[in-house]
């Protein structure tokens, strides 16, 4: 038997014993897992199965018929879990091809992003000088609040000095309610300020981490509001690892010629299937019932930690996740020295900027927690309130 199947089962031994507390993390379902086993790994098919709202003439191999069906079925479910009409493009490979193939769609290279600051709870693909995005535009960050806060008037200020021309909202590090209405709300006061013909951006949400709770109508939903929404499926949707591109129908063209050719070859179709049995899962009540739980778990593990005595940015959280800030209550320990130590208690973090941060992405002062893997585990609100007891006595071993 391959060695590989011997790494998978250390793998699967890990994952059963270790309490799982990455933010962007979960377990999928077993037809998930059937899904992305199945046969559709072996079949090639690039383009895609209709030109309904793109144009796109179809696909470029033969033998198509069923991975065609497969791919508008996986459409048409997106929409259902949205409750949307948008576009949807399910092909892109993960949330960083789907970024960057909405950027390119749009933008021309050296065009200017509006975004938040990795360091501040933004992603990689939002525009740090070391991914690729950060190589083709020009960034600017808007910033946050002295206490961690989005900034709202500093958006738009940026946006009237700055005129970029895509503002992007969305984070992997962000505990709060994001207001998409206020930020489409100061992209069209600035916009007839300038005149509309003269200046107008695209608004783009990255959703990935949040999408689970826009299903489950526990976050504000971007749809109607912003013309492009991206998102991973695997995070809070609990699916297939992989990204979605959705866009407003007259961009349709644009953001399927970004994603195929520009920046993406043949579809996974084994992964547009795992993607479609998660969006099967995610219309379902149960779903939105783990949602809800969720997020009342996040609030109940947060607020055990205050009560321990630790900082919390924005002092609390409204959705799946939140940020320790250990720079002034543990100054002496790093996020990447309590990343390594819980480790090897079996419970899994990641290290975490703070805002205004002092020490590097490699250290950080910070660990973010998120809630999502373990409630699907059947973890309760006394569940997470004693794994922050745990953590807190294991912290407090730490010199
Ligand atoms: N940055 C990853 C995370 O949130 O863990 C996602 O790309």
């Amino acid at each position: 038997m391959s060695k590989v199947f011997d790494i998978i089962e250390k793998e699967q031994n890990r994952q059963n014993k270790t309490i799982e507390l990455i933010a962007s993390e979960n377990f999928v379902s077993e037809d998930v897992r059937r899904a992305l086993a199945s046969c559709l790994t072996n079949k090639y098919s690039e383009g895609y199965p209709t030109d309904r709202y793109s144009g796109h003439k179809g696909r470029y191999y033969g033998g198509c018929q069923f991975v065609d069906e497969l791919e508008e079925y996986c459409c048409d479910l997106w929409r259902k879990v949205f409750d949307t009409d948008y576009h949807v493009n399910v092909q892109p490979h993960s949330g960083s091809s789907a970024n960057l193939a909405a950027y390119m769609a749009v933008l021309k290279p050296g065009d200017t992003i509006l975004s938040m600051r990795l360091s501040d709870g933004g992603h990689l693909t939002h525009g740090s000088p070391v991914n690729i995005v950060g190589k083709i535009f020009h960034v600017v960050n808007y910033d946050l609040t002295a206490d961690g806060f989005i900034d709202y008037a500093d958006i738009e200020r940026k946006i009237r000095d700055c005129k970029p021309a895509l503002v992007l909202a969305g984070a992997s590090a962000y505990s709060r309610i994001i207001d998409f209405a206020a930020i489409r709300a100061s992209i069209e006061k600035v916009c007839a300020e300038l005149g509309d013909e003269a200046y107008r951006p695209y608004f783009m949400v990255d959703m990935a981490h949040i999408a689970g709770l826009v299903a489950g109508q526990a976050h504000p939903s971007p749809f109607g509001i912003a013309d492009i929404v991206t998102t991973t499926t695997h995070k809070t949707l609990r699916g297939a690892r992989g990204g979605l591109i959705f866009c407003r129908k007259e961009l349709a063209g644009k953001i399927d010629s970004g994603v195929f050719p520009c920046c993406q070859g043949g579809a996974l179709q084994h992964a547009v299937a795992g993607k479609a049995v998660t969006a099967e899962e995610a219309c379902t009540p149960e779903y939105r019932e783990y949602i809800r739980r969720v997020v009342r778990n996040s609030k109940a593990m947060c607020d055990e930690f205050i009560r321990l005595g630790y900082r919390i940015v924005t002092g609390g959280t409204d959705n799946h996740l939140f940020v320790i800030d250990l720079s002034e209550t543990h100054p002496h320990l790093t996020g990447k020295r309590v990343q390594d130590t819980l480790d090897k208690h079996d419970i899994t973090v990641n290290k975490n900027c703070v805002p205004f941060d002092k020490r590097s992405p490699v250290e950080t002062s910070g660990i973010r927690i998120g809630t999502a893997a373990m409630t699907t585990k059947g973890y309760k609100e006394a569940d997470f309130e004693a794994v922050a007891r745990r953590i807190d006595a294991i912290i407090r071993t730490m010199n």
